[in-house]
């Protein structure tokens, strides 16, 4: 595909100077375009995963609308503090090139990095912030209007059984190759309904959530230091804000990276684990329930249980999800997650004592 092409489609200032692929997502493609007067990023859709994008699209244009006018209501800067679609002449909110492929465009926000690991702590502290605000800002959004971009998201039930299904299944000879992985799976069958039982009982509120918290998908501003912009809006939907909590730890609180293959080197810091709860609660201002705050724990723990599930279903089925770059990719990245997991069951009584002293900022 001609990406200047595809960029021109938009309505960009000056001329398309330079095209290069950007960041490290697993889902979209996505590319800096710089112009003459400008920059941009361009993505390309994942349309195997997000199959409906007109619905898809329209969550993005009335979350991105609503943020921009609650921050510009507070005095901040729409341009820099939420996402900004660049339309089309049309005013269509994305393009579909003949061959089916989808693009959309967002202004380029400088100035601010994304970040795969902590470097600092401070600016994980500040990316919890940032996703508690974003909580918070979205917290009377009309969540009856938002589109299930992908039904069941984080449903670890039916997470389970589908993965459940793919060991069955095992289309690709595959599982005798993740055997003690999937035994820890099974090992936990017990906890995959917790969440969603809970939510059912009413005992957990159902939100608007952003629901893929990773620390790269917030950018971080370089001078300030502080958490800019939440970005990767593609998930939200409504769902619990433990999980929210839960995926920003599993991902940040990590003292190896996702894809990891010497697990000696992964394990819950509790130090990066006790700044993000202090920095969450005081995003979300006093808007999560005392039960909601009490189960964050659970949150982190779910999240990295249900992730290391989806790596390794993914696995099982010849790697159609998540974007590899080797061999076994997959294995490895569910090989990280549940080290994870069982290291927070090992600190699981200080992870409730963190939450505990901060429980008091909770309403
Ligand atoms: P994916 O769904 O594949 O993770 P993202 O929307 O998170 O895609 O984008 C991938 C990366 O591109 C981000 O981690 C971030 O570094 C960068 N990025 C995305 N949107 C912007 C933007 N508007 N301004 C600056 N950087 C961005
Ligand atoms: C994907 O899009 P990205 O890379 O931020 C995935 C998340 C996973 C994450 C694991 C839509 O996130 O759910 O937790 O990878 N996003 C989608 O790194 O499935
Ligand atoms: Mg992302």
């Amino acid at each position: 595909m001609d990406l200047k092409a595809v960029a021109e489609q938009f309505m960009i200032l000056g001329d398309v100077e330079k095209i290069q692929e950007y960041g490290s997502g697993h889902i979209n493609r996505t590319y800096l375009v710089e112009t003459s007067k400008e920059a941009y990023i361009l993505q390309k859709i994942n349309t195997h995963i997000f199959q409906n994008v007109d619905q898809l699209m329209e969550n993005v244009e009335g979350v991105t609308s609503f943020l921009a006018k609650r921050i510009r209501e507070r005095g901040g800067d729409p341009k820099r503090e939420t996402l900004q679609l660049v339309k089309t002449p049309e005013g269509a909110s994305y393009q579909r090139e003949e061959d089916g492929s989808c693009y959309r465009m967002y202004l380029f926000i400088t100035d601010a990095s994304s970040y795969d690991a902590v470097k600092k702590p401070e600016d994980f502290y500040e990316s919890a912030v940032a996703f508690g605000r974003f909580q918070a800002l979205l917290a009377d959004y009309p969540a009856e209007t938002l589109h299930e971009t992908i039904p069941y998201f984080h449903h670890t039930e039916k997470r389970f059984k589908a993965f459940c299904r793919a060991v069955c299944e095992d289309p690709f000879s595959r599982a005798e190759s993740a055997k003690e992985w999937i035994r820890f799976v099974m090992e936990r069958r017990d906890v995959m309904p917790i969440l969603t039982n809970l939510l059912k009982e009413g005992e957990l509120p159902l939100r608007v959530t952003h629901n893929d918290t990773k620390l790269n998908n917030v950018l971080i501003d370089n001078e300030t230091g502080k958490g800019v912009c939440v970005i990767d809006l593609d998930t939200v939907m409504p769902g619990l804000s433990v999980n929210d909590f839960g995926d920003s730890i599993r991902f940040g609180a990590n003292t190896a990276l996702e894809d990891e293959k010497d697990l000696s080197k992964v394990s819950l810091d509790l130090k990066l684990y006790e700044l993000y709860v202090k920095g969450y609660l005081s995003g979300c201002g006093g808007s999560l329930t005392a039960k909601e705050v009490e189960l964050l724990p659970l949150g982190a723990k779910m999240m990295t249980l249900e992730c290391g599930m989806r790596f390794l279903t993914d696995y099982l089925e010849g790697d159609t999800y998540f974007r590899i770059h080797r061999e076994g990719h997959n294995l490895d990245r569910c090989a990280t997650q549940f080290t994870l997991v069982a290291d927070m069951e090992a600190k699981w009584d200080r992870m409730t004592a963190i939450v505990r002293k901060y429980a008091g900022q909770a309403k």
